[in-house]
């Protein structure tokens, strides 16, 4: 059996449905082993919380790291999401090299910002690190509003082709190889990926909801990491994980209170049948 292993490093936001509240049931749905590495422990995440607690767990990377080098605990694939810090950037990168197998899939979610703006407690210092990591993912995840900061692109909320295009080859210029661009939208009703791969591009349209769900993006990432280590083509990935954040936000549509993230659970199972 081909059984593969993944490390996602993440925060623990311990309400809120989103990182490795997510990351976990996700990638464990996909049939892949989970490892975790919580970048930071917060009572909620920030989006619509006020006095959220915040613990940052950067210095305990080395020591987990180097356990783990010494336990000769290696991964197949290595993704991330929300890091806690600039500094914790560098650790990071030391990760891929020590804790990865060779052909180590590195998958980089520059989780930081949404609809034009960075979320709380990230500043230019921690985009300009993000920079760096990207460059050495095989896959970089972003939203538009994160492919602006990484780029210094004006945010647009209506746009064409070539602004997409000219800001992937802004990111392939930074040294990301492979980009999975998310939320890219031409039509109205209608949102989709762009999936730019090395020598290709290819667009997959689907359906606009209009009850955007907080959380979608790590829910997005972890499919998709998901799908990809399983053995799914990017592209085959990128469309599993847009329907499958498609069906998220159905089932939390049906509730209005339900603000702070996507009820992802009831249709776990609907991933797992567009996997097989
Ligand atoms: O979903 C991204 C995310 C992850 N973790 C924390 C967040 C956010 C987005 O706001 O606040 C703590």
């Amino acid at each position: 059996m081909n059984y593969k292993k993944i490390l996602t490093i993440q925060d623990i936001s311990c309400v809120g449905q989103c990182s490795l509240t997510v990351a976990l049931p996700v990638i464990s749905a996909c049939g892949i082993e989970t490892a975790v590495l919580p970048s930071a422990v917060l009572s909620t995440h920030t989006a619509g919380f006020s006095g959220y607690t915040f613990t940052d767990l950067t210095e305990d990377m080395p020591a987990i790291s180097k356990h783990w080098e010494k336990e000769n605990l290696k991964f197949d694939a290595i993704y991330t999401g929300y890091l806690g810090s600039a500094k914790q950037i560098e650790y990071v990168k030391n990760i891929f090299k020590a804790n990865g197998k060779d052909g180590c899939i590195k998958i980089v979610d520059p989780a930081m910002a949404d609809n034009g703006n960075l979320y709380p407690g990230f500043d230019m210092a921690f985009v300009e690190e993000m920079k760096s990591l990207c460059a050495e993912a095989d896959y970089v995840l972003p939203n538009l509003t994160e492919a602006c900061f990484l780029t210094g692109t004006e945010y647009k909320t209506t746009y064409d082709k070539e602004y997409i295009d000219s800001i992937i080859e802004k990111l392939k210029a930074l040294g990301c190889k492979n980009v999975i661009f998310t939320g890219v939208s031409y039509n109205e009703g209608k949102t989709g990926i762009t999936v730019a791969e090395e020598n290709s591009y290819s667009y997959y349209e689907h359906e606009f909801l209009p009850n955007s769900c907080h959380g979608t993006g790590d829910i997005y990432a972890s499919a998709f990491a998901g799908a990809l280590t399983r053995g799914k083509t990017p592209y085959e990935s990128a469309k599993i994980a847009a329907d499958y954040c498609v069906e998220c936000i159905k089932a939390t549509a049906e509730e209005e209170n339900h603000w702070y993230g996507a009820k992802f659970e009831p249709v776990l199972y609907k991933l797992i049948e567009m996997l097989k």
